[in-house]
C-alpha cells in the first residue's frame, strides 16, 4: 500500500468520509487512491476558496470535519479566506495539501513555497508528512485535532513522494478529548456576582448558541435578569419559533457600544469580549463601558451547555423557563426591497428545519430581530469577516444535511469573490436556494469612509461602484448550469421563494435593489 491509499483509509477509519477539492499533480497519487478506495465522496470545488468555504459549511453542520484536497502552497492560499473564517466559527476542518517531492525541494521548482508557513498562518495543527510509512498516522492526528473542541483547523502537507512510495500503514482513530468541564469555583463567583442583580449580559457563542445552551442561558437569564446577547456573527445559532430570541450586537461601532451602555458584568459564554470590528478614530476597542468587570463563564473549548445549566441550577432557577416573546410578526409584505421589511416577509417564508447561510452585508443587517419567529432553523454566518463566505457555506452545509433546505443569503459584491460554488452546487444538485442582495454597490464601505472621518469623492465612487458594467446573477448562474429569476419587489420574492422552496435542487433568486 502506498501512502496515499494509506492516508484514504486512515482517514476514512476515522470518521472523515467527505473530500471537496481542487487538486494538481502533486496530489495525483491521493486521487488515484480514492479511485480505489469506496467510501469517501469527493466533492469539486473550481476556486480554493469554495473549497475551504464548503468544508467550513460541512463541518459546523455535521459536527464534524471534511477534508480538502488543495494544491501546493497557492492552491492552500487561494483557500485562506475561508479557512480564516472556519478557525473564527471554530469549525472542524482537515485540510490535505499536496506539494514537492522531499527530494525535489532543493531545486525550487516554480510550485515550491512556504507552504508550513502559510498553514501555521491560519491551522492551530501543521505537520508535514515525512515518509509514506507516518502518513496513515499523521492523518489520524489530523483528524484528533480538528475533532478538539471547540473544533480546529488541521493541515497535513503531505511531499508527493510520501504519497507515492511504498510502505502505508492505516492508522486506527485516536481518541477525541472531551471538552473540559467548568470549575466550581468559576461558578460560584459567577453566580455571587449575579445574585448582586446588577446590569449584567452574558456572551454567548458556540456550544451556548445550540437549543440546550440558548435554553440553559435562558434560565440563568430568567432567575438572574441578566441580558442575553450574542457577538455580531454567529457561527451555528439555533433560531425561529420555540428558540431562546437573542440579537446580536450590532456591526455598527455606535450600535455595539450603545448594546452595552450601562452593564457592570460582562460574562463570556464560550466568546470574546466584545470588540469592535474595526478601530475608528476616537472610539474604544471594546464595547464594554469602561467601568465594568468582564468574567469568564466558559473558555471555547468547555463545556458551555452544562456551565450554564450549572450555574442556573446554583442560582435557583426552574428546569423549565417561559421562552421571553420578542420580534415582530412574520408576514409578507409588499414593496421595494428594505432590510427590515425583507426580513419580516422571509421570516414568513423561511422552510421549517431549513438552514440559513448568510453574507448579506448591509442587506443582511437588520436580519435577526425580524426572524426571532421564523420556523425553527440554524443560522450559519461569516465569522471571519473574510466576504464570500455564503456561497460556499451553503454548499457544504447542504452536503452534510441533504434532507434540509439551505437558504444562502449573499451580498452582490461579496458573491463575486467565491460564485464558483453555485457551479459545484449545480452539479451536485444541492438544495439550495441562493438569494443575491444585487444593490450594485460595495455599500457597506461608504459608511465606513464616513466612520473613519473621510468623504466620498472620485476615486471612492471609482472603488465601491459594481454596475459599470452590471453584474448579471441571472446570467452568471445559467452560465454554471442552475435556473434563476429576478425580482424588484417583495411581493415578486415571495412568490419566487415559495415556488423554489416547494421543489429540491438549486435555484438563484436576483434581488435588485
Ligand atoms: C476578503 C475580503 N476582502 C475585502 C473585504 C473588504 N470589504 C468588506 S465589505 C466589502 C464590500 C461588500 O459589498 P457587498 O457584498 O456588495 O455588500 P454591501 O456593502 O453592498 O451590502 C469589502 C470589499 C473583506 N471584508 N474581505
Amino acid at each position: 500500500m502506498n501512502g496515499a491509499e494509506s492516508l484514504v483509509r486512515s482517514l476514512l477509519a476515522s470518521g472523515v468520509d467527505t473530500c471537496f477539492a481542487n487538486p494538481g499533480t502533486s496530489e495525483m497519487h491521493f486521487v488515484a487512491a480514492l479511485d480505489q478506495v469506496e467510501g469517501m465522496r469527493c466533492i469539486l470545488g473550481m476556486a480554493e476558496t469554495v473549497v475551504t468555504g464548503a468544508a467550513d459549511g460541512y463541518g459546523r453542520m455535521a459536527g464534524k470535519p471534511a477534508a480538502t484536497l488543495l494544491h501546493c502552497g497557492p492552491g492552500f492560499a487561494n483557500g485562506l479566506a475561508n479557512v480564516h473564517n472556519a478557525r473564527r466559527a471554530n469549525s472542524p476542518m482537515v485540510n490535505i495539501v499536496g506539494d514537492q517531492a522531499t527530494y525535489h525541494r532543493p531545486y525550487d521548482a516554480p510550485l515550491t513555497s512556504d507552504t508550513e508557513g502559510l498553514a501555521r498562518a491560519s491551522s492551530h495543527w501543521v505537520r508535514t508528512s515525512a515518509s509514506s510509512t507516518t502518513v496513515g498516522a499523521d492523518a489520524a492526528a489530523a483528524v484528533q485535532a480538528a475533532n478538539t473542541a471547540p473544533g480546529q483547523i488541521a493541515t497535513l502537507i503531505l511531499p508527493a513522494d510520501t504519497a507515492w512510495n511504498d510502505g502505508g500503514v492505516v492508522a486506527a482513530p485516536l481518541p477525541v478529548p472531551a471538552r473540559p468541564r467548568v470549575a466550581p469555583d468559576t461558578l460560584r463567583t459567577i453566580a455571587q456576582v449575579l445574585r448582586r442583580k446588577e446590569p449584567a449580559m452574558l456572551v454567548l457563542y458556540g456550544q451556548a448558541l445550540s437549543e440546550a445552551g440558548l435554553a440553559a442561558a435562558n434560565r440563568v437569564a430568567h432567575v438572574s435578569g441578566a441580558k442575553l446577547r450574542t457577538p455580531t456573527q454567529v457561527s451555528r445559532m439555533a433560531r425561529g419559533r420555540g428558540r431562546v430570541p437573542v440579537d446580536r450586537i450590532p456591526y455598527v461601532i455606535d450600535g455595539a457600544i450603545k448594546a452595552l451602555v450601562g452593564i457592570k458584568h460582562v460574562i463570556l459564554v464560550g466568546a470574546k469580549p466584545p470588540t469592535g470590528f474595526f478601530a475608528y478614530p476616537g472610539k474604544p476597542s471594546l464595547m464594554a463601558p469602561p467601568d465594568s468587570d468582564t468574567y469568564v463563564l466558559a473558555r471555547p473549548e468547555q463545556d458551555a451547555i452544562a456551565a450554564l445549566d450549572a450555574l442556573a441550577d446554583e442560582l435557583g432557577a426552574p428546569r423549565l423557563v417561559p421562552i421571553p416573546e420578542a420580534g415582530t410578526k412574520p408576514e409578507l409584505l409588499r414593496g421595494k426591497f428594505e432590510p427590515e421589511a425583507f426580513a419580516v416577509t422571509l421570516a414568513a417564508l423561511l422552510p421549517e428545519n431549513c438552514i440559513v447561510s448568510e453574507d448579506g452585508v448591509t442587506s443582511g443587517r437588520g436580519l435577526f430581530a425580524p426572524t426571532f419567529n421564523a420556523a425553527p432553523m440554524d443560522w450559519l454566518q461569516n465569522t471571519g469577516g473574510a466576504i464570500g463566505h455564503a456561497f460556499p457555506c451553503a454548499t457544504g452545509a447542504a452536503i452534510a444535511c441533504p434532507e434540509r433546505k439551505v437558504v444562502c443569503l449573499q451580498a452582490d459584491g461579496a458573491g463575486m469573490y467565491s460564485l464558483q460554488a453555485l457551479w459545484t452546487q449545480g452539479r451536485e444538485k444541492l438544495d439550495v436556494v441562493n438569494v443575491v442582495f444585487a444593490n450594485q454597490i460595495y455599500k457597506i464601505l461608504y459608511g465606513e469612509l464616513v466612520s473613519v472621518g473621510a468623504k466620498p469623492g472620485r476615486a471612492s465612487n471609482e472603488l465601491f461602484d459594481l454596475a459599470r458594467p452590471e453584474l448579471d446573477w441571472v446570467k452568471l448562474a445559467g452560465g454554471m448550469g442552475m435556473e434563476a429569476t429576478r425580482v424588484d419587489t417583495l411581493e415578486t420574492f415571495a412568490d419566487v421563494f415559495k415556488s423554489a422552496c416547494g421543489s429540491k435542487g438549486p435555484f438563484l433568486i436576483e434581488f435588485r435593489i
